[in-house]
């Protein structure tokens, strides 16, 4: 029986997989696909590929592993959000998460599944082709380095990720990243976002960013799924896991984002952790800081939320001062506050001169809150790496008046 099966099977494999005499692989439309390495192609490659037609080929590598592929050669008709002709890449074989659409010939990085399995497929429309496609597919261990399309494991004490793309183009559309940060077991993660512009949806419907609160996507754990073009605000792990997946359509795309990561002591974290008003588990689409000038932030309605009490736990700095002097930045302003008392550092860059102490603060839109030469205020804001406070309409700033000073006292000796 053996025999038998192998006098029919054998030539026909040795077809698909090598032609006679030369050993060119010869590329047929899909197949199923074992092992731990292997090459797939176009039907036909490296000729043009066929018109108006679809092709599945389902990996498998040994259990325990999980599929990386990577293409080494890349030539389907080029569409900004390949319509036409597309290479998607799923992981897994069946109802799998899409890793990415490709199309073009700028090749992606390494894409690799989370299981054992990985189905590719290729669709082409009725005009114009290209050479298609020629990828090879190994079984690598999961967690495994290497140049990666997009996400993975990142281990360093600091670090960034970014959408594919950034900065030169928009991100792709039918793409999913997901980056898992993992701190030592005594640390925590802070996680920040300077860059920001993902296709906006009041529900984050198409594409967005979620960030869960450990290493796996779960609902429970889920600390907010944003879009839009304001950073969403900093986000503190409970443990030393935090996972970030970014999640693109097939439609409208965008600038896409650029995010930096830190590892902190646990100490240091507890305080944001126990705080009554966390930030980072405001309701989803809501975001509470802005770091950068946009026109979309400054169109807004002017309007103060929340109260004094609110915020002082979510601003970074509090700080009472006089407006010295305010100078135009383009749409923003760079305001400069003669100190009259700090309630919360939180980084802040303060200058001294002889007793006085001054602060430089970007009042991103210039109208929002607007402010007046000589008055005193409460400013509260965030901070930037370089300890440059930063107010958004988001953030909240009022007239001072000295029977605040009080409640600022009270506030500060309470434990966020
Ligand atoms: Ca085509
Ligand atoms: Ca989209």
């Amino acid at each position: 029986m053996r025999i038998f099966v192998w006098n029919i099977l054998g030539p026909l494999l040795s077809t698909v997989i090598c032609a006679q005499r030369n050993q060119r692989p010869v590329f047929t439309c899909g197949g199923n696909f074992t092992g731990d390495m292997g090459f797939i192609g176009s039907p036909g490659y490296p000729a043009v590929y066929p018109a108006n037609t679809k092709c599945v080929w389902r990996v498998t590598v040994p259990q325990g592993k999980v599929v990386s592929l990577t293409f080494r050669v890349l030539d389907l008709e080029s569409d900004s959000l390949c319509r036409y002709d597309f290479v998607d890449i799923y992981d897994g074989h069946i109802n799998g998460q899409r890793l990415g659409r490709f199309c073009g010939t700028s090749r992606p990085g390494a894409l690799v599944t989370n299981s054992n399995k990985m189905q590719v497929v290729m669709v082409s429309d009725a005009n114009t082709a290209g050479s298609g496609f020629l990828a090879v597919y190994s079984a690598v261990r999961p967690n495994e380095r290497g140049d990666r399309y997009c996400g993975g494991i990142l281990d360093s004490p600091v670090g960034t990720l970014k959408t594919p793309n950034w900065p030169e183009k928009d991100y792709p559309a039918g793409v999913t990243c997901s980056w898992h940060i993992v701190a030592p077991q005594n640390q925590t993660i802070e996680l920040w976002f300077d860059k920001f512009d993902v296709e906006r949806d009041n529900y984050c419907r198409y594409d967005h960013v979620a960030v869960y609160n450990g290493g796996e996507k779960s609902e429970g754990r889920k600390i907010g799924k944003f879009c839009g073009d304001s950073p969403p605000g900093r986000v503190y792990s409970d443990g030393n896991h935090l996972l970030i997946q970014f999640l693109s359509d097939l439609s409208l795309t965008a600038d896409g984002f650029i995010g930096h990561y830190r590892f902190r002591s646990k100490s240091i974290t507890t305080i944001y952790n126990t705080s009554p008003y966390p930030t980072v588990t405001a309701p989803t689409t809501t975001r509470a800081t802005a770091l950068t000038y946009s026109e979309a932030l400054c169109k807004q309605k002017c309007k103060r939320t929340g109260t004094l009490e609110t915020h002082y736990c979510s601003s970074s700095f509090v700080i009472t001062g006089t407006l010295i002097s305010a100078v135009m930045r383009g749409e923003s302003v760079l305001a400069t506050f003669s100190i009259i008392s700090v309630y919360k550092e939180g980084g802040l860059a303060i200058q001294q001169a002889g007793k006085s102490m001054s602060t430089r603060v970007v009042i991103l839109c210039k109208k929002c809150p607007l402010v007046r030469r000589g008055l005193n205020y409460i400013v509260m804001g965030q901070t930037d790496e370089e300890g440059q406070g930063i107010i958004s309409p988001y953030n909240f700033m009022m007239a001072f008046k000295v029977k605040k000073h009080r409640d600022l006292s009270v506030l500060k000796n309470m434990r966020c």
